[in-house]
């Protein structure tokens, strides 16, 4: 079901081993590129009148609005399981303490007497959320995209969902619910490329916004792609990763129900488990075959996703291997199922999330651990973070100089403009001090 590399004796270079060794699914985000750019110019040019056919087209739906009512808004939330409400409470309880304390505040740094630079931290006036609602529901990433640009302190916010035709083409109730659970009113039931076009173009319903956030399908990443510059983007998000970092300690029960949780998004899910123990990898074998027999969503989802070959157990010689092929691998969530795991995930250089030993499954951190589970995917976490306030904030510079701070430093930048042969940059300076500028120090 789930295959095997062996990596035991093979050469670790210095500057860390070949990614291509490894699993990975391939998502063709620029095969994808060309089909969403007309999709994108339709919603640009058509506004409204584009999104209701695209809804039509690919949704399956007939619908008249692309706004959700306030009415629909507040009926879904009063209609709402009260255990799933009691639980996304707790989830946005959570989430709030971790990404408050995320909050940054502005410095100044005295350059010289006279002379300071402010960083000022302004949240993105308004932002776009998407939340997928295709194969699967979301409620908990409204959660995840919502609180950390409330925390940030963004001052408006529009969600935008696929509408169901199971739902009189409102997007699903309980994505309504958890947005009048926090508080969002502008929801829009609008899918795929052209919701991503309608937030960075805007439409007759839609004032444009300045960034878009979360995941989505490769239609999704690809206007997100398409549309960067004319908007902000979070990491463009992929199918799904979990990577386990085991040893002899790890309870195979354990770590094939985690791998097994996140092959269940999606048939592209990747689900690898890095270990050095022989023994760890046939008892997790045995134990998927076990565990899938009794699970759901096996043959569209966790079985292709367990059986592809962005899955597998890669075995390693030892610990120091180990943490050189998860950090190659770059995943999304990482679990450590190690002794001393705390060690061992401090010494982790790339990872989305890292999940530290037998208790902190990556299932915890999709809902209710309080950290944020929109988090870079398909190696993206070597140089991205997850969503965070600091994703929804931008610092700027404040510069200020009194003329003794700016007379002191005039003789250097007037040198470096000219060896940069832009006199006119030096003038700028010159001009302040009857073109006379003293020699800096
Ligand atoms: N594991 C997904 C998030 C999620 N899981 C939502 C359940 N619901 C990507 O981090
Ligand atoms: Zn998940």
């Amino acid at each position: 079901m789930i295959s095997r590399i062996d990596l035991r004796g093979a050469a670790f270079p210095e500057g860390g081993i070949d990614r291509d060794l490894l699993p990975r699914a391939e998502l063709d985000v620029e095969a994808a590129l060309e089909k969403v750019r007309p999709i994108c110019d339709d919603v640009r040019h058509r506004g409204t009148a584009a999104l209701i056919d695209y809804a039509h087209r690919f949704d399956g739906v007939t619908i008249e609005r692309v706004r959700v009512p306030a009415e629909a808004l507040a009926s879904a939330l009063a209609e709402l399981d009260p255990a799933v409400r009691a639980a996304l409470e707790e989830s946005i309880r959570r989430a709030r303490l971790v990404h408050r304390d995320q909050r940054r505040t502005d410095h100044t740094t005295q350059v010289v007497p006279g002379g300071t630079v402010t960083e000022r931290w302004v949240p993105v006036e308004r932002v776009g959320l998407y939340v997928p609602g295709g194969r699967s529901v979301y409620p908990s990433s409204v959660v995840m995209n919502v609180v950390p640009a409330q925390e940030a302190g963004v001052a408006s916010m529009a969600v935008a969902s696929p509408p169901q035709a199971e739902f009189g083409g409102l997007p699903h109730p309980t994505i309504l619910a958890a947005c009048a659970l926090l508080g969002v009113d502008e929801v829009y039931a609008a899918g795929g490329a052209q919701a991503v076009a309608m937030f960075a173009y805007g439409t007759e319903d839609c004032r444009p916004v300045s960034l878009v956030t979360g995941p989505g399908n490769i239609w999704v990443a690809a206007a997100k792609r398409l549309l960067k510059g004319r908007i902000g983007i979070d990491a463009e998000a992929g199918p799904t990763e979990i990577a386990i970092l085991a040893d002899a300690t790890a309870d195979p029960v354990h770590v094939a129900a985690d791998l097994i949780s996140q092959a269940e998004h999606d048939p592209l899910a990747a689900s690898v488990l890095v270990t050095d123990s022989e023994e760890l990898a046939a008892a997790v074998e045995k134990e998927l075959e076990v565990q899938v027999g009794a699970a759901k969503h096996v043959a569209d989802r966790i079985g292709p996703a367990l059986a592809g070959r962005q899955s597998g157990i890669v075995l390693v010689d030892g610990l120091e291997q180990g943490l050189a092929v998860v950090d190659a691998y770059a995943a999304e969530h990482l679990e450590i199922q190690t002794e001393d795991a705390a060690a061992v995930a401090a010494r982790v250089r790339n990872a989305g999330a890292i999940f530290v030993g037998a208790y902190a499954p990556v299932s915890l951190g999709d809902y209710a651990a309080g950290s944020n589970h929109v988090l870079p995917t398909g190696g993206c976490a070597c140089h991205s973070s997850g969503l965070s306030v600091q994703s929804f904030l931008r610092g700027i510079h404040v510069v200020d100089y009194t003329r003794d701070a700016l007379a002191e430093i005039a003789g250097h930048v007037v040198t470096l403009a000219e060896a940069e042969d832009l006199p006119a940059h030096g003038a700028a300076v010159k001009a302040r001090f009857d073109w006379k500028v003293p020699p800096s120090k």
